[in-house]
């Protein structure tokens, strides 16, 4: 393990799976939450991240009272475990309730569904000593453009983040954006979106972005870019690095594992912009291959928790003096060399 001493790192239990995809069943047999949670601990990890139903399991059939203890239940674990919440996020796309979407849905049963549960999923953060509500916004968009109306679903979207921010004045919500997938067509698919509809909510100082890696790429943008964007309005609150290759199914790959520059351009980013320096957290939301073996089910996220902690290093002996010449003389063909030669260590 790689000695770190200045970032907090993350990860949620998802990130540890069973490898079934739609096409065959799991490689791999469950882990408890506590096996989780102790192998967070051992390979470096800080902090915990959550869906509200991986906090509380059956989240939608449980009483109130229910849930309280259930989150002080939880609570108390990860203190014994010295470890934090960094997120709680609601899942909004597993109910019968959100076939047709959660805020967006064209039911407004539906809509006010969505809304209770999201209240839910703060109930559970603020049992959890987390501030951070993500929203990955999966199934607000269509497969059928006509269905819904964009203009429409995006007033639905800046109104169902104001219940939000009402109901609790304490949260800020991340919006962790996503082009497609499950949807043909999805709401949201940028941090550019994001960052405006901060704007249209009534305390945009409390919704910011997370910039997940594969995202941006499925997008055909550059995380780099899209993590610096949302830095330069103070709004960048989490990431969740990983790799894609191309426009595919998302892959969740390890940290680095397709595009070794475009990774080290992620964590050059966060270096130069003091990421951390408020508290957020570096989250990998990565999975296993389907053929990893049980006994190397976490390996992913322990790699790619080495591989940031080294470019992180080359980030920091990269010669920017030098650089900045070249790029004063507009030789961007030496300073592209340059960066090639660094990454290869000559
Ligand atoms: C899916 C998302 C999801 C979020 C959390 O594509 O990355 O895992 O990070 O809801
Ligand atoms: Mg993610």
């Amino acid at each position: 393990m790689i000695k770190n001493n200045q970032y907090k790192f993350s990860f949620g239990p998802w990130n540890i799976s069973e490898g079934y995809d739609p096409y065959g069943p799991a490689t791999r047999p469950p882990q408890a939450f506590d096996w989780k949670l102790g192998k967070l601990k051992e390979i470096g990890f800080d902090a915990m991240m959550f869906h509200d139903d991986d906090a509380i399991p059956d989240l939608d059939s449980k009483s109130p009272e229910q849930i309280r203890k259930g989150a002080k239940e939880l609570k108390r674990k990860l203190d014994d475990a010295g470890i934090l919440a960094e997120i709680v996020a609601p899942r909004l796309w597993f109910s019968p309730m959100t076939i047709d979407g959660g805020y967006t849905s064209n039911d407004p049963k539906a809509r006010k569904y969505a809304i209770e549960r999201s209240k839910k999923c703060i109930d559970i953060a603020k049992i959890l000593d987390c501030s951070l509500i993500v929203l990955w916004l999966a199934r607000e968009g269509t497969y059928i453009r006509e269905s819904k109306n964009c203009r429409t679903s995006t007033d639905y979207l800046a109104e169902a983040i104001d219940k939000m921010l009402a109901y609790d004045k304490k949260i800020r919500v991340a919006i962790e954006p996503k082009p497609n997938e499950p949807m043909d067509h999805a709401y949201i698919p940028t941090m550019g979106h994001a960052m405006a509809i901060a704007f249209k909510t009534s305390d945009p100082k409390r919704v910011g972005g997370l910039v997940e890696s594969a995202h941006a790429i499925l997008a055909g943008l550059d995380p780099a870019d899209e993590m610096e964007f949302a830095i330069s309005y103070g709004k960048l609150w989490s990431v969740h690095l990983n790799d894609q290759n191309g426009l595919k199914f998302d892959q969740d790959k390890p940290f680095g594992s397709n595009n070794l520059r475009s990774a080290f351009n992620q964590v050059r980013v966060l270096e130069r912009n003091n990421y951390g320096s408020k508290g957020e957290c570096v989250a990998f939301d990565v999975h296993s291959f389907r053929s990893t073996k049980e006994e190397h089910c976490v390996d992913h996220l322990s790699n790619s928790r080495d591989t940031f902690l080294r470019l992180v290093e080359k980030v920091r002996s990269f010669d920017n003096a030098k650089a900045q010449t070249l790029i004063a003389d507009r030789n961007y063909q030496a300073l592209d060399q340059m960066v090639i030669e660094h990454l290869l260590g000559k």
